[in-house]
């Protein structure tokens, strides 16, 4: 099976083992994060092989972060370590539940991080070079964009130096990291949405930044790439090309939704890249999603 390279930052999550503001939380469990790499991790468990590109840090986090990639299978071997910078993390928060649902929220952690000194220069290293060519796809985010100027070239030089390989792209808006910002964001992550082969966003993320959550209109918004996937709480608009499924979210147990769009995602490259129908390659990212949906972290072992 082909290979997909994940580009964007891994974190570290701190998750409280309770539930009420951080002032009163005690103890949080240490878990990975980071959109591409949940991606990765969930590729892998669904027998596909995947590697991360990124930076981290030369400290206790980043060795975490590694082996825990490595116990998944994720080829590693892209991966920088920055002497001089922390690997970057977030502490979740976990309000009340409705439903319940946790509501969750996020605090960054990250500014000064090993991967916000990702520039185009990494991806011309030689460990970078091999993994690229050995790639059928890259998978990318909204989110590196704006972690930096350089993490957003490099993406850029991604998209433009793309040769035979696809690349994905999964909207995921974060405005804690665009703040002030949004209209650039509109731009460069349109522009994305426009570029890439395989898109996926949910419908409140593109409700937020391209001011509709409508599945058709977002088709006749970006008509170029061959597959755009809109995800509800209820369920997935689908489409290749043309072809449209609709399909209804699985009966799951909910506890906490973040994370889940990014096992969806990596649940329906699988299924690209296995060669499966549309209608099996949704049904494939709603399997996966389901069974995020039902933890506290951001990805499943
Ligand atoms: O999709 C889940 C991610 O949001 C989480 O793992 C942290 O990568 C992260 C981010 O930047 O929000």
């Amino acid at each position: 099976t082909p290979l997909v390279a994940c580009f964007g930052e891994g974190l570290i999550a701190l998750v409280p083992t309770s539930t009420g503001p951080l002032e009163d939380v005690r103890t949080f469990e240490r878990s990975l994060a980071g959109a591409e790499w949940n991606v990765a991790i969930a590729l892998a468990s669904a027998h596909t092989p995947s590697a991360v590109i990124s930076r981290l840090g030369d400290d206790g986090f980043g060795r975490f972060l590694l082996s825990a990639l490595d116990e998944h299978g994720v080829d590693t071997s892209a991966i920088e370590i920055d002497p001089t910078a922390p690997t970057g993390l977030y502490v979740k928060e976990l309000g009340p539940a409705t439903q319940g649902v946790l509501a969750s929220s996020m605090h960054y952690y990250r500014a000064m991080s090993a991967a916000t000194r990702i520039t185009p220069a990494l991806l011309e290293t030689p460990a970078v070079q091999r993994v690229l060519a050995k790639a059928r796809l890259v998978h990318t985010t909204g989110i590196t964009p704006a972690i930096s100027d350089g993490a957003r070239a490099a993406q850029d030089a991604l998209f433009a130096e793309r040769g035979d390989r696809l690349i994905s792209f999964d909207l995921n808006w974060r405005p804690m990291l665009w703040e002030g910002r949004e209209d650039e964001a509109r731009e460069v992550l349109g522009g994305y949405m426009a570029r890439a082969d395989i898109v996926q966003c949910s419908s409140s993320d593109a409700a937020a930044l391209f001011g509709t959550s409508d599945a058709a209109a977002l088709r006749a918004a970006f008509p170029a790439p061959r597959y755009l996937v809109v995800t509800r709480e209820d369920g997935s608009v689908a489409f290749d090309g043309a072809e449209r499924v609709d399909a209804p979210a699985l009966d799951a147990t909910v506890v906490e939704t973040i994370g889940a769009g990014d096992a969806f995602a990596a649940g329906f490259l699988a299924g690209v890249l296995a060669g499966l129908s549309l209608a099996g390659c949704v049904a494939r990212a709603h399997r996966l999603a389901t069974r995020v949906l039902g933890t506290t972290r951001d990805h499943v072992d």
